[in-house]
């Protein structure tokens, strides 16, 4: 290599040119629709690893979840956000304002849409995200259950609805397509450098994924309200040398539903104890002794102090 004579000047100009040359690309792509289109298990295919949990259950996803995808070319700051709906408690309207915030402040959009949603009701967002100036492609997922004459005709619908210039089909559970998109994201990411450090899975802490875990165990098994009443939190995460101890309280709005939970002669937490601690020891990849205990904060999914106590926005 031939380094520029002269001075400090010409060195530096010389310098960033090569750094300009090979541009780093950094960007939040952010994926949003309604409930039960596919958003966690598209955030999954496209990060590879089970951040998110998946349920055919409306309303798994309550927090936006980030996934990194990281090369030496670029960084990928995926979110999953909660599914858009007419929010009726105080807990839905911090899940849509965890929306709100993902339309903000992406650098790419992806509007998943399923392929029989014929509506695709955005509520109040179709108008801002018709309007926003970032790059937005409509994903539309689960063609697996469909035809050719059905994706061109929604994506027309879809375009005109939203104002989009492209819709990708593809099967997130199948992964079909995936890799198309994945294609396009990167194309329509910024020159940035990178936001988090390069070997950054998430920004989300391991106890987040924890509390998840368990979540998904008790969204499996219940039916009802159940599921949407409770919220899992963890009180004590050791990571011991041979095992991660960890001590979870699984909160419940009412009395009743503690009884309904724990189940009979304790047999139901027992199942939820014991699937979670089998998920978190693939997830961990070590032994987990985990505890679960269950309690009573009554009616903690209508106020607002308790929910920003769990980590929810006003
Ligand atoms: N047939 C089919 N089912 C899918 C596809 N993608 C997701 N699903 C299913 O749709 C349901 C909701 O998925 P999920 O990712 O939780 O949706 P979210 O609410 O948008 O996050 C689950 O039962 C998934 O297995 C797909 O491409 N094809
Ligand atoms: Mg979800």
């Amino acid at each position: 290599m031939r380094y520029p004579q002269g001075g400090a000047n010409i060195y530096f100009v010389s310098l960033s040119a090569k750094f300009f040359s090979m541009a780093h690309k950094a960007g939040f792509v952010n994926i949003i629709g309604r409930p039960n289109a596919g958003k966690s298990t598209l955030m999954n295919r496209l990060v590879g690893e089970h951040l998110s949990i998946i349920n055919p259950k409306v309303q798994t996803t309550r927090h936006r979840i980030t996934g990194i995808v990281n090369t030496e070319d670029y960084q990928i700051v995926y979110s999953d956000t909660p599914g858009i709906l007419e929010p009726k408690y105080a807990l839905q309207n911090s899940m849509m304002s965890f929306v709100k915030e993902a339309i903000s402040d992406a650098d790419v959009l992806l509007l998943l849409i399923d392929i029989d949603d014929k509506n695709a009701d955005f509520y109040g967002l179709q108008r801002p995200l018709k309007e926003i100036d970032v790059p937005k492609i409509g994903v539309l997922n689960k063609i697996d259950l469909s035809d050719q004459a059905k994706v061109e005709e929604m994506s027309e619908l879809l375009m005109e609805k939203f104002g989009l210039n492209e819709v990708i089909p593809i099967s997130a559970l199948h992964n079909f397509g995936v890799d198309v998109l994945k294609k396009r994201v990167i194309e329509l990411l910024p020159d940035s450098p990178p936001y988090y450090d390069k070997d950054a899975l998430t920004d989300r802490p391991m106890r987040f994924f924890v509390e998840e875990r368990i979540r998904e165990r008790i969204l499996t098994h219940y039916k009802k309200e159940v599921p949407y009443s409770v919220e899992v939190k963890v009180e004590e995460y050791k990571d011991e040398k041979k095992l991660v101890r960890i001590s979870a309280v699984i909160y419940v709005m009412r009395k009743s539903q503690k009884g309904i939970l724990i189940g009979h002669q304790g047999a139901g937490l027992k199942r939820v104890g014991t699937e979670a601690r089998k998920s978190l020891e693939k997830f961990l990849d070590k032994k987990v002794f985990l505890s679960l205990f269950v309690k009573v904060d009554e009616d903690w999914r209508n106020k607002e102090n308790k929910l920003k106590n769990y980590g929810y926005k006003g």
